[in-house]
């Protein structure tokens, strides 16, 4: 469905004012969406991989540490596929508390991509630099969006999300460096060229949820506080998008339909996109990525 089509259907969720917001600008938070239920739900489950990430010494392509991780101190960035990992993780990704959102913005049509949970640890977690996701997972159309679920409060010295308002319908950026490296993120020149006036960070309490499109310029400063910061993210998109490229971020649920019905025909939108490299052999994180760790086996 197109947005204008979309906007035809009766939201079950969000307000008119919060679907053209989104719309308008690329991104929308919604504050304390998931109740105190899921929180807990949720919370245990990643106390239990946290523990469970004890025993990581290196990244693969389920764990992604930070230097100075070890059993006594876990420092963590990423758990890749924490749908995979859980059960609970994947039920929340399929609830009705999620998908009503996500259908009042992309239609009643939808299908799962990938998962993530991003924790960016206390005292340092690494920044994530101005990218936009759709170069790293093509679609046919721009209906993807992400889904952050923040799993305890954060604020601004957390690193919250931050978004730059209005991006998805403008320029999509070279994410390759000058000697054709992909590094997931924009160019310094480009960079200098986005209006300050335009950065808006998404700090919320426990249990908001950042939305934001696929073309959206996105990222999030280090976390200089004493707490992790840790960001759930699903990503969904219409039925009618297909992605043609291999998604980074395999999972045993990538392109399941959570919600409705397949499509018959594929919608495209107008426009190039970038190829990203080819994730078949190998993926680590953003954050490696962007950092210049170079790219883990599968
Ligand atoms: O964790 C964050 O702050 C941003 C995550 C993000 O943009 C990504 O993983 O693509």
């Amino acid at each position: 469905m197109t947005p204008e089509q979309v906007l035809q259907t009766t939201p079950k969720v969000l307000s008119e004012r919060q679907r053209v917001s989104y719309y308008d600008d690329g991104y929308l938070l919604v504050e304390k969406a998931i109740d105190d239920h899921w929180l807990a739900r949720l919370r245990t489950a990643t106390e239990e991989m946290v523990m469970s990430s004890r025993k990581v010494s290196a990244s693969d392509a389920t764990w992604d540490i930070e230097s100075g991780h070890s059993a006594a101190a876990p420092k963590l960035r990423r758990l890749s596929s924490p749908n995979d990992h859980h059960p609970d993780y994947w039920a929340y990704a399929c609830s009705d508390i999620v998908l009503n959102i996500v259908a009042d913005l992309i239609g009643p049509d939808i299908k799962f991509h990938h998962s993530k949970l991003n924790f960016k640890w206390c005292g340092g977690g690494e920044e994530v630099k101005w990218h936009q996701d759709i170069g790293f997972w093509p679609h046919t159309n721009f209906s993807p969006c992400t889904v952050g679920l923040y799993l305890y409060d954060c604020d601004n010295n957390q690193g919250p999300l931050g978004v730059i308002r209005g991006s998805h319908t403008g320029t999509l950026y070279d994410q390759y460096d000058t000697n054709g490296e992909w590094v997931g993120c924009l160019s310094d020149d480009d960079v200098t060229q986005l209006k300050q006036d335009d950065i808006v960070y998404l700090p919320g309490p426990a249990g908001s949820l950042t939305i934001h499109n696929c073309r959206s310029i996105h990222g999030s400063q280090v976390n200089l506080s004493v707490q992790p910061r840790p960001l759930l993210l699903n990503v969904y998109s219409a039925t009618d998008a297909m992605p043609y490229t291999f998604n980074p971020l395999a999972s045993r649920y990538a392109g399941e339909i959570v919600r409705g019905k397949a499509a018959r025909w594929a919608r495209h939108d107008a426009g190039p996109c970038l190829i990203p490299p080819d994730w078949s052999g190998g993926y680590t994180s953003i954050f490696a990525l962007q950092q210049k760790e170079g790219v883990a086996p599968n």
